[in-house]
């Protein structure tokens, strides 16, 4: 056989413009496999990587996943990489605060580990990542596993016929690089942090894989709770057709029968009737969850639940049949010394920083954030609206774009959609009222219908200011009318403001999903002062008077509860960072404008209560 030589094709592609090609179509690890790890245990393969930015992409180019170190005779043959021998970051972790050099880069990254792993019989094993921005590609042991598209959702692949029992050597290569087609695209207001930002695991499942379960009360049948239940089967003929749905605090249980779609997918879905007197209703005031199994063969699925019903209706917004009003703040993903990749305790005091201030709402902007962050927000009773990056310009009429929206919309929804405390998915922010973004977002919208309805569906739009009116085309298809202004800071007349309001005569109830001003933490001086503290405040104080003034406002979630790093914001004062923050990027220094919304969320509370 001839030998491979240098230069030679399929050796080395560095004379071969489209040497990506076959690592970019096709293989895609999708969401939909273990959306969540249905508290399975699980290894846990967190730890200190090998990493080495890729700056020419010679891991695909040069095939470096291959380790070729020697030709088929055995004889030596030069290397260039040493993937055991290089530094090390941690996994979670984003790689810009782990090295200097690393501080700003963006572009792909090589990620590299050795495991053991002891097989049992009859076990499938999948490799699970929460979340790595932006396209993932992954290869065990020199197989390609495939690639995930999507800075903040989970994936999983199936890794059973690729493992040895030890030395699995695991490559990762995490890619942020920005790319027009993207979502988000090129240009957005937040720090495009790089790497395996979440945790990676191992997750051991019989041959029949309880893939994912949607359980909730039916949002139109009393008395009913809906299932559905997905299953992956190994073999070609299944056995079980049976799988058991119990409800610990209940003492009830149900079997359902499982069957093959036309696709070939095992799945059960359909009503389970419950008396819903006796059911604790999930509330920020009562945040109860119920245990809840599902079984099915020999793989076992549990969750915490919470039971609750969100509608619209006459621009009202109603939690369990009761009129609410949403006290909230938007917040990004970042924390002081962990950055993107936050720790559970920094999560927790977010949400209780959000409680101290009188918030009964958080608005997780403009992605996905940790899967933790709404189990935490199930148990400490605060609601959600949740959303992906469709973030100002996209390539709206590209499909790739679309089926990467799409893709990132229903791996949210399959990993939270039995969060209680998630109440609104957002299917975008700010994009101008264009015939191909509405045709987007309108398929966005309708995919999210799809797969859950027992949400409500949102997006914050632009007004017109030119002609003061609300009138984005896509609001029609929305159950809530999220509006984003900042009369006072970006536009100084507030009768502009009240203008709009006052011809709103739209159905829909209005969420106000941002509004704020800047101001440089410490910084003091006049109102009229950009950039002071006292600025800020003053726009907030005249922002509530207005906006609480309109009944059909039923919730707020002001720019920003935290300071956050942000690269366009370079002016002597701002330093990398978007100050709107109530509180600084230490996460610790509060704002003057902190005590104008504490006490006005206090009165709004006594005022809704009665
Ligand atoms: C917006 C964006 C948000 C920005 C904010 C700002 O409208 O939705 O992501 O960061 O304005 O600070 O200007």
């Amino acid at each position: 056989m001839k030998e491979k030589r240098r230069f030679d094709e399929g050796f080395d592609n560095i004379l071969i413009y489209d040497y990506d090609q076959a690592y970019q179509d096709g293989n895609r690890i999708s969401g939909e496999l273990l959306p969540t790890a249905g508290n399975r245990p699980v290894v846990s393969l967190n730890g200190e990587w090998h990493f080495c930015p890729d700056v020419f992409n010679s891991m695909v180019r040069s095939r470096w996943f291959e380790e070729t170190r020697v030709n088929r005779d055995g004889l030596p043959l030069p290397y260039d990489f040493d993937f055991e021998k290089w530094d090390t970051v941690s996994v979670p972790g984003v790689w810009n605060n782990q090295k200097a050099e690393y501080a700003l880069y963006e572009g792909p990254g090589i990620y590299f580990t050795i495991f053991d792993y002891e097989r049992k019989p009859k076990k499938r094993v999948f490799l699970r990542m929460e979340a790595a921005n932006y396209e993932t590609r992954i290869w065990l042991n020199s197989v390609y596993l495939g690639r995930h598209l999507g800075g903040f959702t989970p994936f999983a692949a199936e890794i059973t016929e690729y493992l040895k029992s030890q030395g699995n050597r695991l490559m990762i290569l995490a890619d942020n690089t920005r790319k027009g087609e993207q979502v988000p695209s090129v240009h957005y207001d937040w720090f495009n942090y790089g790497g395996i930002h979440r945790g990676v695991e191992l997750i051991e499942t019989p041959d029949i894989c309880i893939r994912s379960v949607f359980l909730q009360l039916s949002p139109d049948k009393e008395q009913t709770l809906e299932y559905r239940l997905y299953l992956s089967v190994n073999s070609g003929e299944m056995i079980e057709k049976e799988a058991e749905i119990v409800i610990k605090e209940l003492g009830q249980g149900w079997k359902v029968r499982c069957e093959k779609g036309e696709n070939g997918e095992w799945k059960a879905a359909g009503c389970l009737d419950i008396d819903e007197s006796c059911l604790k209703l999930w509330s920020p005031e009562q945040p109860f969850l119920y245990h809840v199994t599902v079984s099915c063969g020999n793989d076992v699925f549990r969750d915490t639940v919470g039971f609750r019903r969100i509608t619209s209706q006459n621009r009202q917004i109603f939690l369990n049949g009761k009129q609410i009003f949403l006290r909230g703040m938007c917040v990004h993903e970042e924390s002081a010394i962990h950055l993107r990749s936050m720790t559970e305790d920094e999560m927790e005091e977010t949400l209780k920083a959000a409680k101290e201030l009188g918030c009964n709402f958080l608005r997780l902007t403009h992605y996905p954030h940790n899967e933790r962050m709404a189990k935490l927000a199930d148990r400490m009773g605060i609601m959600l609206w949740e959303e992906i990056p469709v973030y100002w310009a996209l390539e709206f009429e590209n499909p790739k774009t679309m089926a990467d929206a799409k893709g990132q919309l229903c791996e949210l929804i399959l990993r939270d959609w039995n969060r209680a405390s998630v109440i609104i998915w957002s299917v975008g922010n700010e994009n101008p009222d264009t015939d191909a973004r509405y045709h987007f977002m309108k398929t966005l919208v309708d995919t999210a219908r799809e797969l859950d309805q027992s949400r409500l569906i949102g997006a914050a739009c632009l007004i017109d200011v030119e002609t003061h009116r609300i009138k984005d085309r896509l609001l029609s298809c929305l159950d809530v009318a999220g509006i984003n202004e900042y009369y006072g800071w970006y536009l100084k007349d507030y009768g502009e403001l009240r203008d709009i309001l006052d011809h709103y005569d739209g159905e829909k109830p209005i969420i106000v999903t941002e509004t704020g001003a800047e101001a440089a933490l410490g910084i003091r001086g006049s109102a009229t002062q950009v950039y002071t503290e006292e600025c800020q405040a003053a726009i907030y104080e005249k922002q509530f008077e207005i906006l609480f003034s309109y009944p059909f406002i039923r919730g707020i979630t002001p720019w920003i509860l935290y300071d956050y790093a942000s690269m366009r914001r370079a002016n002597v004062l701002q330093k990398g960072y978007n100050l709107k923050g109530l509180i600084g990027s230490d996460h610790r220094s509060r704002k003057l404008a902190w005590n104008v919304v504490k006490r006005a969320y206090e009165r709004k509370e006594r005022e809704e209560n009665g």
